[in-house]
């Protein structure tokens, strides 16, 4: 029977030699299993989060969510980064640095969900799971939300849950990659 091409049992074996009597990790045995890391990425004004505005986006802050992500992932055998930039190119270079390092995304881009067509290039090009969030119903407010260039480029989306829209986020993507403790 033929080997698929892209399976090579060897790679990792070869680039991290395992002593003398050691078993070597394999992918199928319960040790192999590292933590994945999962990077949340905020794009514009979302810093203000939990100060202004209540009523559209609550009252919970940014620290708030990254502390209760924080608690959670660790159920999921998984670790969060949570970032924010009001500054579009920095959210490209975390999304370039993501697909570098092989980091799943959570993304909520903002305002530049609904403009940014070099976010939704990085996003192509990172080839990363992505889940898109939204804390508001975009659906439900003006119809220039209605548009995102991020969902193309996204596995799917969670909006309209509030501050547990991230939480809901976290599910999404330890389901995607395969992160369940
Ligand atoms: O609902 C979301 O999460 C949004 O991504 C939030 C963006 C908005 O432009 C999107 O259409 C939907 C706006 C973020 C502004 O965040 C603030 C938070 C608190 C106070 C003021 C702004």
């Amino acid at each position: 029977t033929a080997t698929p091409l892209n399976f090579d049992p060897g790679a990792r074996r070869d680039r991290f030699p395992t002593p003398i009597g050691v078993r070597h990790p394999t992918p199928f045995s319960s040790s192999y299993r590292r933590s994945v890391k999962i990077l949340y990425l905020n794009g514009p004004n979302l810093n203000l989060l939990g100060t202004r505005q209540p009523e559209i986006y609550g009252r919970t802050t940014l620290a708030d969510i990254e502390a209760h992500l924080t608690e959670v992932a660790k159920q999921h055998g998984a670790t969060i980064k949570l970032r924010q930039s009001n500054h579009e190119g920095d959210l490209v270079s975390w999304i370039q640095e993501a697909g570098l390092a092989g980091e799943p995304i959570v993304l909520n881009a903002g305002a530049y969900t609904h403009t940014s067509i070099a976010i939704h290039d990085a996003l192509r090009a990172a080839e990363r799971p992505v889940v898109e969030v939204h804390l508001s119903n975009v659906f439900a407010r003006e119809s220039f939300r209605h548009h995102s260039y991020v969902s193309p480029a996204a596995a799917g989306v969670i909006c309209g849950f509030g501050a547990n829209s991230y939480a809901l986020a976290l599910e999404a993507i330890c389901d995607l990659v395969g992160s369940r403790g």
